[in-house]
């Protein structure tokens, strides 16, 4: 990555490949001058946040009709000069115009570059630089209002006033530590006590909004379990609406597990359909089988027990028992298959009956994942990154030891010490701290324009 900030860059932000119209950025110092050797007039006495229509010039020969869009640094994406060029799409034109502008003086843009620049520029901080990567690259609806919060500075805000109420402290601290020379005590125990505590809540909230961000990111995860020939693969198929798994009436087809992706009411599931769980006549799961279903439950965030129903509704208790032993908070529901083998089922229950021959019954195992999905709430999760959690949990633990440390009766400048590496990783999250390594790792799976 390129922490030069001198040059000018260039690169396409559209997509390349055939279309009406491609876009090409050029941002620096010398973006105005660089461009003017390609136009018959002068950008720099246009308006700045205007848009002019003219012919890109190689010397006197015309190449495109083209649109320059002008925006004066520091108003613009990356804080410097800036021009995006809208020219007509295709194989040969976008190519010739960088061509011809690299020729003039500007720079290859790297991926990322140019968030890089607004970053270094304080146009952004890095949790809204993340939040830029994580709208290009959502595969869920539902994640993007908490992309888009995150990118127009929500969580930075909440993110600040953490820091601020840490910081006041730390200076609380300094102070009743030079005061303590004169026996004067400024911050009692039990206040301190109470301020920690509170840091230490707000920091769980956000941890705790890691989870519905994995959610968020990746989907729910939902685990299809049940004994050979309950009819998981069945189900699976009529859920995703094609034949993606072997479906068999000879127990141990589905061997490994096989994934699906659908989207219902703009959130994103994977369905995992998983080998058969055998029975056997000593125990009731075979070993291997749970070893290796037990990681597939942990792994879940909503499981369909899937029972056939003409071995009883209660057959597939044990899968149930556990269900709740390893992953005691996880939403489940009990499916009744073959319910068309059946004269007449209870259907009292709140388990879910269906036929997945028949096709039937299958909507309420739709709403049944609707329902629960809904339930985590999005709304005011942040799309937090491992990056950010990670730090999180390095701030509470801070915290953690600075409340011990207080209950412990140590003196104010020995909790100062944990509080300044608490305030040290909330500046690491939002940018105010950095190295060139933690850019490179943020920046490095930026695509090329952006
Ligand atoms: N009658 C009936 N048969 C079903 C139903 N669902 C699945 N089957 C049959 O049960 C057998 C096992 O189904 P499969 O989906 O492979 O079960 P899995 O081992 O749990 O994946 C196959 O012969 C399916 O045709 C159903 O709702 N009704
Ligand atoms: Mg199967």
């Amino acid at each position: 990555m390129h922490f030069d900030t001198h040059t000018t860059i260039c690169s396409l932000i559209t997509p390349p490949g055939l279309s009406g119209i491609a876009m090409i950025r050029l941002s620096g110092e010398d973006a105005f001058t660089i461009i003017n050797t390609h136009l018959h007039f002068d950008i720099t006495e246009k308006a700045s946040h205007t848009i002019s229509y003219g012919v890109f010039h190689d010397h006197e020969h015309p190449i495109d009709t083209v649109t320059i869009l002008k925006y004066d640094g520091p108003h613009s994406y990356t804080g410097q000069h800036t021009i995006e060029i809208g020219c007509h799409g295709g194989m040969i034109v976008p190519k010739r115009i960088l061509e011809l502008l690299l020729q003039s003086g500007a720079h290859m843009a790297q991926p990322g570059e140019f968030t890089l620049r607004a970053f270094l520029n304080g146009k952004l901080d890095l949790t809204q630089a993340e939040a830029v990567n994580d709208i290009i690259h959502l595969q869920s609806p539902a994640a993007l209002e908490s992309a888009s919060r995150q990118l127009i500075g929500s969580f930075s805000k909440e993110l600040s006033s953490l820091r601020d109420a840490t910081e006041r402290l730390f200076k609380y601290m300094i102070l009743d530590f030079d005061f303590s020379q004169e026996d004067i005590e400024l911050v009692s125990e039990e206040r301190l006590i109470t301020e920690l505590h509170t840091l230490s809540l707000t920091a769980e909230r956000f941890i705790e909004s890691y989870e519905t961000a994995k959610t968020l990111r990746s989907g729910h995860q939902v685990l299809l379990l049940g004994f050979p020939n309950a009819g998981k693969s069945s189900i699976f198929n009529a859920l995703l609406g094609y034949a993606r798994s072997i479906v068999s009436d000879i127990p141990g087809t589905t061997r490994d597990f096989v994934e699906g992706s659908m989207i219902i009411d703009g959130m994103h599931f994977t369905l995992i359909d998983t080998a058969g769980i055998h029975e056997q006549t000593e125990d009731a799961i075979e070993i291997e089988g749970i070893a290796y279903s037990k990681s597939l439950i942990k792994r879940a965030t909503i499981i369909l027990i899937i029972n056939d129903i003409t071995c009883g509704e209660q057959y597939s208790q044990s899968l149930i028992d556990l269900v709740k032993k390893e992953h005691p908070n996880v939403q489940y529901a009990l499916v009744q298959n073959k319910c068309d083998l059946v004269e007449h089922s209870s259907q009292t229950s709140q388990d879910i009956y269906i036929s997945a021959k028949e096709v039937h019954g299958l909507h309420d195992i739709i709403s049944y994942l609707s329902t629960t999905a809904k339930q985590t709430d999005t709304h005011h999760a942040f799309l937090l990154n491992e990056r950010q959690a990670i730090l999180l949990k390095e701030y509470l633990t801070a915290i953690q030891r600075a409340l011990v440390l207080t209950k412990d009766g140590m003196t104010t400048d020995v909790l100062a010490i944990e509080l300044r590496s608490a305030l040290d990783t909330i500046g690491l999250i939002l940018g105010t701290i950095y190295t060139e390594e933690l850019l490179n790792d943020v920046f490095a799976n930026f695509c090329i324009g952006k």
